[in-house]
């Protein structure tokens, strides 16, 4: 199977590189000559699997290691940082009213992610109802209303239903007051001229925002070529993968994800409701190379990821960037001792020494943010001060808290940020602070 080959290859590559001698230019071109054909062979897109091992060389060949990393690591690096790449930063779908109609063959997750959707919207204080656009199986609609009742929304459709597109017009009418409404269609086993057919006709009569396209996970050779031909017939714009828990890793989703261009906003990792994640390209890759077997061999990469990390926080904060996310992470570390504090016992007197009290005060906190967090979107989160009224009472629907508690979020997140500014905007300190950073003598 694709996927299989994929993470073979991929895992043959990373041995390689772990058993070598040393880096030189001859390993570093077997490499790439072997990763090129194995992704060719998994039948992802070849000028992808091309400029993708082109810009590997040239990399593995001209970049010299960070400091504490072997060559070995730093070419690992390299080729995970590549596949990234290839599945950009992530994307989000967007917290605005919006009709869904999803689309995938038989048994790809449609409608169980049908339920997950409803949910992830529903939290987020979005009115979320589904129609049963599958009249083709005669459980569709039953096994529709039990994840709509576990999503706690409404579904619009009946078990005897015979025209899907009649289904559509009519539940689009009972929702027209509903901020997002999800269709979910039939699949059958293989792409026939009739489901085609289908799912443009319900395309017409829905007119969708976003058509997201179910894929398996499982599926190898075949992900790309239907990921293709969903995309032909009515303009795929999200990827769900889903099945992600299984035992395949899912290779053969990359060639669908470069099939369509359609980015992967959420991958289904089990078989309830609360089993979707949002899709992490980073955590993706790992799985595919098999980072976890190769864990003692990367710790020390990670590591200088982690001190990288730490210390991009560090100067962010005195640039007097910082979003709701960055404070987040401080108030985490506020438990422990990390460069908040670290940073703040550089201060003179009376800087902010950080008590029992507050930081008991602040774990508590911690847990009331979380929950509002979780109702907001990443965007949200790195422009806080765009939240206003319509997202507070949105966000205050979606996490069962009062507009109140998020503008207190919010106020806190203010103050939070004043006195990263207070203190950044001194010079001196500042400067002595960076120094200290740069010449590696800070560290967290
Ligand atoms: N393990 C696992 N099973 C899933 C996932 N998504 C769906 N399933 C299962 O796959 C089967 C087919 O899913 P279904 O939603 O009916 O697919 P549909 O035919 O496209 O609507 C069901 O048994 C689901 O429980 C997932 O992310 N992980
Ligand atoms: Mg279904």
């Amino acid at each position: 199977m694709a996927a299989d080959k994929l993470k073979d290859g991929l895992r043959n590559a990373v041995k390689r590189i772990v058993n070598a001698n040393h880096i030189d230019k001859t390993l570093v071109d077997e490499v790439v000559k072997d990763l090129q054909r194995t992704m060719i062979e998994a039948d992802m897109n070849v000028l992808l699997a091309k400029k993708l091992t082109e810009k590997l060389r040239e990399r593995a060949l001209t970049e010299k290691p960070p400091a504490g990393m072997t060559s070995r690591e730093h070419v690992i690096r390299i080729i995970h940082e590549e596949f990234v790449g290839i599945l950009g930063d992530g994307a989000e779908i967007e917290l605005k009213p919006q009709t869904i109609m999803m689309v995938g063959l038989y048994g790809n997750g449609k409608t169980t992610t049908c339920g997950k959707l409803a949910a992830y919207f529903q939290k987020r204080g979005l009115r979320t109802a589904l129609i049963a656009g599958d009249t083709h199986r005669p459980a569709a609609y039953e096994q529709l209303e039990q994840v709509a009742e576990e999503a706690g929304v409404p579904v619009y459709g009946s078990p005897d239903a015979k025209k899907a597109p009649q289904v559509v017009r009519k539940g689009m009418e009972r929702f027209k007051d509903y901020d997002i409404i999800i269709i979910d269609t039939s699949g059958r086993h293989s792409l026939e001229k009739e489901l085609i057919k289908e799912i443009k006709y319900i395309k017409r009569v829905a007119n969708p925002d976003e058509i997201i396209l179910t894929i398996d996970a499982t599926v190898g050779q075949q992900a790309g070529p239907q990921a293709k031909a969903f995309h032909d017939a009515v303009g795929v714009t999200k990827t769900i993968i889903t099945k992600l828990d299984g035992s395949a890793k899912g290779g053969g989703a990359l060639s669908a994800v470069a099939a369509t261009d359609a980015p992967v906003i959420f991958v289904g990792t089990g078989e309830r409701i609360r089993d979707m994640e949002s899709f992490e390209p980073t955590r993706f890759i790992s799985r595919l190379l098999g980072m976890g077997d190769l864990k003692g061999l990367l710790e020390k990469a990670e590591e200088v990821v982690d001190e990288e990390k730490a210390e991009k926080t560090a100067k962010k904060m005195l640039a007097g960037e910082f979003d709701l996310k960055d404070m987040y992470e401080q108030m985490e570390m506020l438990a422990g001792v990390g460069p908040l504090q670290k940073i703040m016992d550089m201060l003179p007197l009376g800087g902010g020494r950080i008590s029992e009290e507050e930081m008991l005060d602040t774990q508590h906190k911690l847990k009331a943010f979380r929950v509002i967090m979780d109702s907001m979107t990443e965007w949200e989160m790195e422009n806080p001060d765009s939240i206003k009224r319509e997202r507070v009472s949105r966000i205050a629907r979606g996490s069962g808290k009062s507009p109140k508690d998020i503008k207190d979020l919010l106020s806190h997140y203010k103050k939070a940020k004043k006195a990263i500014k207070g203190f950044s905007g001194n010079r001196k300190m500042r400067k002595q602070i960076m120094k200290q950073l740069e010449e590696g003598k800070l560290n967290f």
